[in-house]
């Protein structure tokens, strides 16, 4: 695992007290649960050669009554996982609004785990369902454990926890015949979201190109719901938490998400697992939008409305740390199945606010612990246990680690001393913010809840005209899998509201005319209240465009870690290859040369190259880019070949970097459809591989040429 030696270096305690549970069977006899060498693990203990196994065989029914229990319930939603360790390191002191002693010291490294997801899916599903990503970060601080528990989009389908079971029973297979798996697109979802207004500004994200991200390691994170920030004084602030990556923001397209999840299906959790094997340390920043108390009703929408943003126009992010990915697990079920998050692990300086999507979180997570992890005691699995040490008088249950010594598990007591006792604030003791409330008990929503479309076409306005394209081309794919057209005409009703343009484009694909709703059906807030009363309000308009919004502004000046695919063949030139290799890798990508057979090609001047893939085990989509050196005897192999044609077509589809060099110039020229436009900067040809590195990093690092997609269309 890489940074191991590093461990201690990193001050990453939470690696150094995983180390007591580590096993590793090197040089070590076979053995039983109970620490009894084992002799032959290969035959069960039999009445003769020939004969009925014996029930004595003690050694057999240990190794299958374990194999018989080795699966847990899966997560009920974010089944489909993969996690890293890390560290997380603030930039200054946040003393003047939060005292968490995680976010003062700047020379502090606080160990994190990282689980990212999506949502729908089960386990063994792929990576790359069009879908919200989960992003939740355990922080082992000194204070206790902190979790914050986001997701890739700042918003969320459901403004009420009431509502939660009703939105994922949508959204998941739908119950008679279990069908589809890891997506949106059937009646069920578009039945429900059609009928609640608040869902839509969550699912303009889910239909953008955010909903199909390159990478986890290329995508933003958020806290969503606003929470508090409480200082040594007392003083609260409002905080929206966020995480942005440094590689920039990045998606696949949707024709190519369904292909990698034929090609690859584990495609996110690799390349996670590869970045950092690699020593290409995923990084992003934390950042906080902060809100004086007092500015609480300053905006035109709730700041406890989990389904609205506050624009970053409006409240710029500070960027006030880094947290580093520098480690993979050593045992998926161990770590990454077993980590337990839950948004009520918090500490000292944080607190909650009264958004009704997050007190309903408050209970869930630690309830679904109880079914999924078996009792109680999850906090003693390793990776859920604090770096803080753990006293009080909670005892038994099953499986019980800890062995609390004395008579006493009670308080107050005498018999032990009063001990464990109740820490003083200046001792670190956890108080809630003393927020005021006084109030009716009422089960309803506030008025202030009620702006469904403003945000939506905000987003919408704010995304480039490809960007825009790709969320036409989502809605009118997911409404296209609708088999009730009752359902598909509700939805583009619907998007009347937020934009007629959308909505018409949309509806033309379906085959409908979209029409203005006379009244937008409402459920959520109460059947029996009056229906007028709880119409959702006009969309309204209090900023054009955020820029933050869209993908396209994002950091375009690094391929580090993109994958190129050099298609060669006996015969490659030297140069062109070698050349080439040496300048992407100085900058960072990850070079794979692809070759009709595995093992090894020689080059035209004799070297050998070891082949990492062939036509059969790989594929144009799961690359960044493609390269195709010269060497004649090399590009005619390739042009005899069906498939490396078909590659350099499909990443030409896919908008990717193309480059050929010598002899490679022609075959892309003359056998794919990307030498055909002189004008399309993405595909660049050269005499020489130095000449031409150049260039192409660069197109790489712009990651699409999005004017391709409308200007070709490849039957590739
Ligand atoms: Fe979750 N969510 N959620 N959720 N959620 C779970 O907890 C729930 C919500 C999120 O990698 C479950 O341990 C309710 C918002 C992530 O282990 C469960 C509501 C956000 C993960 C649960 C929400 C999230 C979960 C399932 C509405 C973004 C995966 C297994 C009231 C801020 C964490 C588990 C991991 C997981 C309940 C809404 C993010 C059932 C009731 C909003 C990233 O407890």
């Amino acid at each position: 695992m890489a940074a191991d030696k590093n461990d201690q270096a990193n001050g990453n305690y939470k690696l150094q007290d995983l180390e007591q549970n580590r096993e590793d069977s090197t040089e070590q006899f076979l053995t039983t649960n109970q620490g009894v060498r084992i002799n032959d693990n290969q035959n069960s203990l039999k009445a003769g050669e020939r004969g009925a196994t014996l029930l004595e065989d003690f050694i057999l029914r240990e190794k299958i009554t374990h194999f018989d229990h080795e699966r847990i319930p899966e997560r009920i939603v974010h089944a489909r996982g993969a996690g890293a360790h890390g560290y997380f390191q603030v930039y200054e002191s946040m003393a003047k609004y939060t005292k968490a002693k995680f976010l003062q010291d700047p020379s502090v490294k606080t160990p994190v785990f990282v689980r990212f997801s999506t949502v729908a899916g089960s386990r063994g599903s792929t990576d790359l369902a069009r879908d919200i990503r989960g992003f939740a970060v355990k922080f082992y601080t000194e204070e206790g454990n902190y979790d914050l528990v986001g997701n890739n989009a700042p918003v969320f389908f459901i403004q009420d926890a009431m509502k939660f079971p009703d939105l994922v029973h949508s959204v998941k297979p739908e119950p008679h015949n279990e069908i589809p798996q890891a997506a949106a697109a059937h009646d069920t979802f578009w039945d429900f979201v059609s009928l609640m207004p608040e869902s839509m500004h969550a699912i303009f994200w889910a239909m953008s190109d955010r909903a199909i991200p390159r990478s986890f390691r290329m995508m933003e994170g958020f806290g969503v719901h606003t929470f508090r920030f409480i200082n040594e004084e007392g003083k609260s602030h409002f905080v929206k938490f966020h995480w942005k990556p440094l590689l920039g923001l990045h998606s696949v397209l949707w024709d190519e998400a369904t292909r990698i999840s034929g090609k690859d299906p584990d495609f996110h959790r690799r390349d996670l697992w590869d970045a950092i094997e690699a020593g290409v340390y995923p990084e992003y920043e934390f950042g906080v939008q902060i809100i004086a108390e007092e500015d609480e009703h300053k905006f035109e929408f709730d700041l406890l409305d989990p389904t609205k943003i506050i624009p970053e126009e409006l409240v710029p992010v500070q960027r006030i740390g880094k947290m580093i990915l520098n480690r993979n697990p050593d045992n998926f079920f161990a770590e990454t199945e077993q980590i337990a998050f839950h948004p009520g692990h918090i500490v000292p300086g944080i607190d909650f606010t009264n958004d009704p999507l997050l007190q309903g979180r408050l209970f869930s997570y630690l309830d679904t612990q109880l079914s999924r992890l078996g009792g109680p005691n999850f906090h003693e699995i390793p990776i859920n246990r604090p770096i803080a040490p753990i006293h009080n008088n909670q005892r038994d249950s099953q499986m019980r680690q800890m062995i609390n010594k004395g008579r006493v598990s009670y308080d107050p007591n005498s018999l032990g001393g009063g001990c464990p006792f109740q820490a003083m604030m200046t001792e670190g003791g956890f108080h809630s913010y003393e927020e005021r409330i006084d109030a009716r008990k009422v089960r309803a929503r506030s008025e202030s809840f009620r702006d469904h479309f403003t945000q939506p076409a905000l987003f919408y306005h704010s995304q480039s005209e490809a960007e825009k394209k790709h969320m036409i081309d989502a809605f009118s794919f997911e409404l296209g899998k609708v088999e009730m057209v009752a359902i598909r005409q509700r939805m583009v009703n619907m998007l009347t509201q937020i934009d007629k343009d959308l909505a018409n484009k949309v509806a033309a694909n379906l085959g409908l005319t979209a029409q203005n709703p006379e009244q937008p059906i409402n459920h959520s807030f109460g059947a029996d209240t009056d229906p007028n009363k709880v119409q959702p309000t006009d969309k309204r308009n209090y900023l054009d465009r955020s820029e933050a919004l869209s993908m396209e502004n994002t950091v375009k000046d690094t391929i580090k870690t993109r994958r190129v695919a050099f298609l060669a063949a006996d015969g490659v030139d030297d140069d062109a290859l070698d050349a080439m290799k040496k300048s992407l890798i100085e900058e960072g990508a990850m070079v794979k040369i692809i070759a009709p057979r595995h093992g090894s090609i020689k080059t035209a001047g004799g070297a050998e190259v070891k082949v990492n893939e062939t036509w059969l085990t790989t594929s144009s989509v799961l690359f960044d880019a493609v390269y195709v050196p010269g060497g004649k005897t090399s590009v005619d192999a390739l042009a005899d070949e069906m498939d490396a044609i078909h590659f350099v077509n499909e990443a030409f589809k896919h908008c990717k970097a193309i480059a050929g060099v010598g002899e490679g110039v022609e075959f892309i020229k003359n056998q794919t459809y990307a030498g055909k436009d002189e004008t399309d900067k993405a595909v660049i040809f050269g005499g020489t591989a130095k000449e031409t590195a150049k260039p192409f990093v660069a197109s790489i690092a712009q990651h699409r040429n999005w004017k391709r997609e409308t200007a070709h269309k490849v039957p590739a």
